[in-house]
């Protein structure tokens, strides 16, 4: 594999030799590997390997990066520390190689940072996680969201997802059929009670919510934290840069960092709803984004949470009923395990949703108001 992998290295324009090649991160669908060459000092890079049967185009996808990265270098305010990712071109001036074992890119590694799974006993860390994506999204509101190709047609597609679900169960296996059923019992109630698959959809559909610029994978380790200041610097992981709803960024941002436990727990009655760092997130992130989002979008932020858990769970629940073919199991219950944490979740976001609607309430109005005294 290292034989392979320094192969492709070979093609991309690094400064120095390879001192060492390294697994790192935590992602379900891309490989991913730190590079570190030598050259009058160390140089730092992400090497990653694109799952080319998602990403089925590879080109689309990093077209996609270059424009929104380059738009972001160029409209950040000019007191901003955010970093920005930074595509390492190959020594034919292209952005990603092809090889028999699969589609690579590098990255400049975001110097002297960290990431994180969890925010452990800093909660301010999480504070600052939404700041930076406020951030993001407020430097993209100007980006035309039609220029992107959408790298996985109907991502957040609830309705198509709630559909896929359906159509699992009526192909699925006898074993895993009976495996699965309370919990597709109560997916089925859940959604159809709350209207869960097309609640965010049908806005869009109707100009309710505007279709914007969304990142769609907003997880606490997707954001690059400085080691020294520990403030958060840079958005990782743009694969899934699309069209789409504000509330989905806000939402899985939430759903991943709001849960008290990990994603991969079966410690199903443990799993709550962690308010403390639902207000530090919130509060981040509505003092940048207040500043370009509407009415209608900050009244969808607390639904997106609740919808992109439904959603996450649905996808876990469909993947086990189809035999595990999208996000891969370490055991054979895995993604039906994922789902019950995911189903949990929403429980327990279901018992907040009044308090987690007026937080968000009140935050924006003191935020509006203050900014009328400013002025
Ligand atoms: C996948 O690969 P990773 O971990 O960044 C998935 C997200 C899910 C997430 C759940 C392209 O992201 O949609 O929310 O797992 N990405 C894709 O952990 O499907
Ligand atoms: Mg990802």
């Amino acid at each position: 594999m290292y034989q392979e992998l320094k192969f492709i290295l070979s093609q991309f324009k690094l400064n120095g030799n390879i001192l060492s090649i390294e697994p790192c991160g935590s992602g379900r669908i891309n490989k991913t590997f730190k590079v570190v060459t030598y050259n009058n000092g160390r140089h730092e890079y992400i090497l990653q390997r694109i799952n080319t049967d998602l990403f089925t185009e590879p080109q689309k996808l990093m077209e996609n990066i270059e424009n929104v990265t380059s738009f972001l270098k160029n409209n950040k305010p000019q007191n901003s520390n955010m970093e920005i990712l930074s595509v390492v071109k190959t020594r034919r001036d292209e952005n990603f190689v092809s090889s028999f074992s699969g589609t690579y890119r590098i990255y400049d590694y975001i110097k002297n940072s960290v990431s994180y799974n969890s925010c452990e006993n800093n909660t301010n860390l999480f504070q600052d996680c939404g700041r930076i994506f406020g951030e993001f999204q407020y430097i993209l509101d100007k980006f035309d969201a039609s220029k992107l190709y959408e790298t996985i047609p109907d991502f957040h597609n609830t309705k198509k997802r709630y559909e896929a679900f359906l159509s699992s169960i009526q192909s699925t296996t006898l074993d895993r059929l009976k495996l699965a059923k309370n919990t597709i019992i109560e997916f089925r109630q859940f959604g159809e009670t709350l209207n869960l698959a097309n609640l965010i959809v049908d806005k869009l559909a109707s100009g309710e919510l505007p279709m914007r610029v969304t990142h769609n994978d907003t997880k606490l380790n997707n954001v690059a934290f400085d080691k020294t200041t520990n403030k958060a610097t840079a958005v990782l992981d743009l694969d899934t840069i699309m069209p789409g709803a504000i509330c989905y960024d806000f939402g899985d941002a939430i759903r991943y960092g709001c849960n008290t436990c990990s994603e991969e727990s079966i410690d199903f009655g443990k799993i709550n709803f962690n308010r403390e760092l639902f207000e530090k997130f919130t509060r981040g992130y509505l003092k940048e984004a207040s500043k370009f989002l509407t009415k209608n979008e900050v009244d969808s932020l607390v639904d997106g949470a609740m919808v992109m858990t439904f959603e996450l769970g649905l996808r876990f629940l469909t993947d086990f009923l189809n035999g595990d073919t999208y996000f891969g199991a370490k055991y054979y219950e895995n993604n039906l395990d994922r789902a019950k944490n995911q189903l949990a979740l929403l429980f327990k976001m279901k018992e907040n949703e009044t308090y987690m609607k007026n937080f968000v309430d009140n935050e924006y109005n003191n935020i509006i108001s203050s900014s009328f005294d400013e002025n």
